[in-house]
């Protein structure tokens, strides 16, 4: 075989595999290296959609035809995206006009002008013993995540503080924080989404570091309790994320809003609006309405497929409503399902310790096994559904759709 030959071969092979890690979302392959596949999908929102007690179909578009094949996902998700941005957690600006910083082994600066504003934030880095590059998992909040079982898988810790990007207590009409210095303090995006931003901010500095010291397409994120809200949400909506580990996120986190009203002494969901800007304002119309809202949390589970997804939860206190959130999980798991991705979602509530934000032995595993299988691409996960006996919803009772074969 001739050299040249060769070597178009090989080129062509390389193209084939890429091509086959993108078609085949049940392996752990590269995250796809953009914040939004779907950016170029024209999504046009009706004025109002009928009220609905049961879970949305995730399945169905706007237009009321279901998707067919895996390939309608893309921009079917695109639809998705813009009702949660719509109705639940305000708009996430697309890549301001200019991002900057550095990455070092100890920490990354961030810089941002976007229509005429500018503003900068940090984060610290911690990282692991070994040699480089690493992945690395962003930790929203000081507590509650398992940074030494983190670092002992061979990530890096980059320890971020959403409260700089999205102050809490302020009033929804004067939000504070970096975000905010951009986009003005009377967006009316809410804080999650603004913290979801500033994770993008740091993947872009990361992209443009070049990858010496963290890779750029090995991120996860995970926090706890009001960080966990955020990191589900940053997940989300940055498809730059290729692990999404939330810990204990209650309403407004992983929990089916409308599972709320019904489960006992779980936070309301005028509570989750009202105690922190967390969620965008147009919530506002719906705490009392959930069946109103034409999206719920097991379409933003559905924005992280087929993407790795561990769902930690705490069944001991009511407050924390691990019975809707198991329900978020379930639905959640069809459309990794519907994807191929089954064993990409990971759902986890069957612990001991009922401390919040505790460090948990029975979480250790899975997020060590999450690490290797979607920041290191090696090994794999399996897709476990571990439910607390204490607070195991029922997603039957929920939906009124089944999950369709995707060609
Ligand atoms: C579970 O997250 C929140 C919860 O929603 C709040 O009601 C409570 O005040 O704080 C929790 C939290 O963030 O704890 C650290």
């Amino acid at each position: 075989m001739k050299h040249g030959s060769g070597r178009f071969q090989i080129r062509s092979m390389v193209v084939l595999l890429a091509v086959a890690a993108l078609l085949v979302p049940g392996t752990a392959s590269a995250a796809p290296p953009v914040e939004d596949e779907g950016a170029d999908c024209a999504v046009t929102l009706p004025g109002s959609i009928p009220a609905n007690a049961k879970l949305p179909d995730p399945f169905k578009r706007l237009n009321g035809s279901r998707i067919t094949t895996k390939a309608d996902w893309r921009c079917h998700r695109a639809e998705t995206k813009k009702l949660a941005e719509k109705y639940v957690y305000g708009e996430k600006p697309k890549k301001p006009a200019s991002v900057t910083g550095s990455v070092t082994n100890t920490g990354i600066t961030v810089n941002v002008t976007d229509n005429g504003k500018s503003a900068s934030f940090s984060a610290k880095v911690e990282l692991p013993s070994g040699t480089g590059p690493f992945p690395a998992v962003v930790v929203l909040g000081g507590f509650g995540a398992d940074t030494a079982a983190i670092k002992a898988a061979g990530a890096a810790v980059i320890s971020y503080d959403p409260l700089a990007v999205g102050k809490e207590g302020t009033p929804r009409n004067n939000k504070q924080g970096a975000f905010y210095s951009v986009y003005g303090s009377s967006s009316s995006t809410g804080l999650l989404l603004a913290w979801a931003w500033g994770v993008s901010r740091i993947i872009d500095v990361l992209e443009q570091a070049g990858g010496g010291v963290l890779k750029a397409d090995a991120t996860g994120v995970t926090g706890c309790s009001r960080y966990g809200k955020g990191a589900f949400v940053t997940g989300a909506f940055d498809q730059r994320i290729a692990l999404t580990m939330p810990v204990e996120s209650g309403s407004a986190g992983g929990p089916i809003f409308r599972g709320l009203p019904g489960e006992s002494g779980a936070q309301p969901l005028s509570s989750a609006y009202g105690e922190q800007p967390w969620l965008g304002d147009a919530f506002g119309s719906y705490t009392g309405n959930p069946a109103g809202l034409p999206v719920d949390t097991h379409q933003l589970a559905g924005l992280v497929a087929p993407r790795g997804l561990l769902v930690m939860e705490n069944p001991h206190i009511d407050w924390l409503a691990a019975k809707s959130g198991s329900v978020g999980a379930l639905g959640g798991a069809e459309v990794y399902q519907a994807l191929g991705a089954g064993a990409n979602i990971t759902y986890w509530s069957d612990v001991q310790d009922g401390n919040h934000c505790a460090a948990r032995t029975e979480w250790k595993t899975p997020i060590q096994q999450h690490i290797q299988a979607f920041l290191h691409k090696s090994g794999s996960v399996s897709g476990t559904m571990r439910i607390s006996g204490k607070k195991a919803g029922n997603l039957g009772e929920w939906r009124d759709w089944q999950t369709p074969a995707l060609s």
